[in-house]
């Protein structure tokens, strides 16, 4: 331990720690831009190149970057004295000397940071007129922009994609002025081997990253009366779109969720819930048929398109282990286009199916050539969580104070099964309780198998199945799916299921998520909030879903038989 002050407060700290945690433990507020420190997905970006959190500490002499000088005993600091504010308070002006200046129709505006910290510092005239960069936009994918003029160089996109998903798609290009973070010799992101998981976007401070945004294109859909315009939301949103309202993290909003969106005038209002337990309904069929037929195993889980690229560009030699099931809301789509269609007497090009997800590589997997039918989208337009909320307050809707209500049916009925979807270990969880009760023939005294559950980003288990243990491993986060993946791949460790979630934490930490502003507290409350909900539906087992059991009887036939296959299967090319 070590004696130090700040800010005369006396204090003493263990050794080792930088002036800014020791102004952290001591509640005193230090600025700061380019660092981040998600310390639970081992994302530490700490290049110390915006120079906010400059500190005098006079045993130094000088003023210091707090984010990465460690105190030493006797250290007197000062965050509070004019020297320190002023170095501040220049190194955020000469950031916007020559950043772009037009927050009012900036994608972030109210939401970025640079322009949150030009307000705490009290900014009230750029001093200088710098000279700006001036790229065209990347717009080449469905998914995510990239817009370098509003680069600040923190690189924290940059550490989250090499280091925490390992995707190595981004990197420090050019040098002084001219640098920017972009992808290899700054070609278009879609020619990149990105997977679109959206991380990059969920820390960029500024808008340098940014989803596409499809909001103006859903509320032409809605105003077109020509158009039957149904939308689904995925299982995070319920947990995630009250902090949009300033509600507390972690509320649960199902009922105020539908009727925004009923209020909003979509024409029905469903539950991508329950394309997931029609997933699992397929999913555990094909475990079943793969364990008792000696196919590959293991069986990785569908659901994340992201991963899907990642094997498709990383590990193509495993392309034969992901379940061939689409992902729920891709299967809720064609369900929405084919038998609901049929049932209301609607022609499937006049319908649009928007779905509402906290991940920004839906946008693109809905675009997926092998995910179309009969030359049309089964999902047409997906938004975020956020582009949600945007609309939302377009609409004048006061959501904090909505009453509740219940989604429309026979697409909106669902299990707790289906609600944990949204968490990491959730799908495969919701898997084990329809294999157990499929494969023993016994109902399940209890249906939470807790050993699957959990925050860590690599986790395994393993389930007692009628005398069969099935060893299951379980990543969040693409690094740590890249490490199971590679044990699989080695022949190092052998599993009978995997599920894998590109986003740390699950779809919950989606980069179409509210951003947490590096509290990852935040993706943690949401999901207890999760296993709540779970907790709370009388139905909690994918295979109970009367509206599933439905849809099976009246027009799908058999589990994974032939119908089935042919509308909620595909196949993926490496
Ligand atoms: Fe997910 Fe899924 S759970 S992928 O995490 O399988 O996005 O929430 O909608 O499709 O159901 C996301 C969440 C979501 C799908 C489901
Ligand atoms: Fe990297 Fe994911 Fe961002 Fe693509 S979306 S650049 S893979 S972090």
């Amino acid at each position: 331990m070590v004696n130090i002050k700040i800010n005369d407060q006396p204090l003493t700290v263990p050794e080792g720690i930088t002036i800014l945690e020791a102004a952290q433990k001591a509640g005193v507020r230090i600025p700061t831009l380019c660092h981040l420190d998600l310390h639970d997905i081992k994302m530490i970006n700490q290049t110390a190149s915006c120079r906010v959190c400059m500190v005098e500490a006079p045993g130094r002499d000088s003023l210091v970057p707090a984010c990465v000088t460690k105190v030493t005993d006797g250290m007197e600091i000062r965050t509070d004295s004019i020297r320190a504010i002023t170095a501040r308070r220049m190194a955020v002006e000469l950031l916007l000397s020559n950043h772009p200046n037009e927050c009012f129709t900036c994608p972030k505006n109210l939401e970025c940071e640079l322009q949150s910290l030009a307000k705490e510092l009290g900014i009230r005239e750029i001093k200088w007129n710098g000279e700006k960069i001036n790229y065209p936009k990347d717009v080449s994918s469905e998914a995510i922009i990239r817009d370098v003029n509003k680069c600040i160089y923190c690189r924290r996109c940059e550490t989250m994609c090499n280091e925490v998903q390992t995707c190595g798609i981004l990197s420090g290009i050019g040098r002084g002025f001219n640098a920017f973070v972009g992808t290899a010799f700054n070609i278009p992101i879609v020619e990149s081997s990105c997977t679109y998981c959206g991380q990059c976007v969920a820390v960029c401070p500024t808008a340098a990253l940014t989803e596409v945004n499809y909001t103006n294109k859903v509320w032409e859909a809605i105003n077109d009366p020509d158009k039957h315009v149904v939308v689904q939301t995925a299982p995070a949103i319920r947990v995630a779109i009250g902090e949009l309202f300033d509600m507390e993290i972690g509320t649960i909003v199902t009922g105020k969720l539908v009727t925004a969106l009923k209020r909003m005038g979509f024409d029905a209002v469903f539950d991508t819930d329950f394309g997931a337990d029609l997933t699992i309904i397929e999913e555990a069929s094909e475990l079943i048929d793969r364990i008792k037929n000696n196919k590959t195993l293991p069986m990785l889980t569908s659901c994340c398109p992201a991963w899907i690229k990642f094997i498709e560009h990383q590990f193509p030699e495993l392309i034969e282990i992901p379940s061939t099931c689409k992902s729920p809301h891709i299967m809720f789509g064609t369900i929405v286009k084919t038998y609901y269609a049929e049932k209301k007497g609607l022609n499937p090009k006049d319908i649009v199916v928007v779905s509402v997800m906290p991940c920004i590589a839906k946008k693109a997997e809905a675009e997926r050539p092998e995910l179309t039918k009969d030359n049309h989208n089964n999902v047409d337009l997906v938004i975020t969580t956020r582009e949600l909320g945007a609309m939302i307050k377009e609409a004048g809707i006061d959501f904090a104070n909505l009453p509740d209500s219940d989604f429309d049916n026979p697409l909106g009925e669902s299990t707790g099964a289906s609600v944990i979807f949204g968490t990491t270990g959730g799908v495969i969880e919701a898997a084990i309780r329809t294999v157990y009760e499929w494969m023993t023939g016994e109902e399940l005294d209890e249906v939470e198998f807790t050993q699957l559950r959990g925050i860590k980003g690599l986790r395994e288990a393993t389930v007692d199945i009628a005398g069969r243990k099935l060893r299951i491993g379980i990543a969040n986060g693409l690094g740590n799916a890249r490490r199971l993946l590679e044990s699989i791949r080695d022949g190092k460790e052998k599993y009978d299921a995997i599920e894998i979630m590109a986003c740390p934490g699950g779809c919950i930490g989606g980069g179409g998520q509210p951003y947490h502003h590096g509290n990852y507290e935040v993706v943690k409350k949401r999901q207890e909030a999760l296993y709540r909900e779970d907790r709370n539906k009388k139905l909690r087992k994918s295979h109970e879903n009367p509206f599933v059991k439905k849809l099976y009887e009246e027009y799908l036939g058999k589990p994974y038989g032939q119908k089935a296959h042919d509308l909620l299967h595909t196949h993926y090319e490496k």
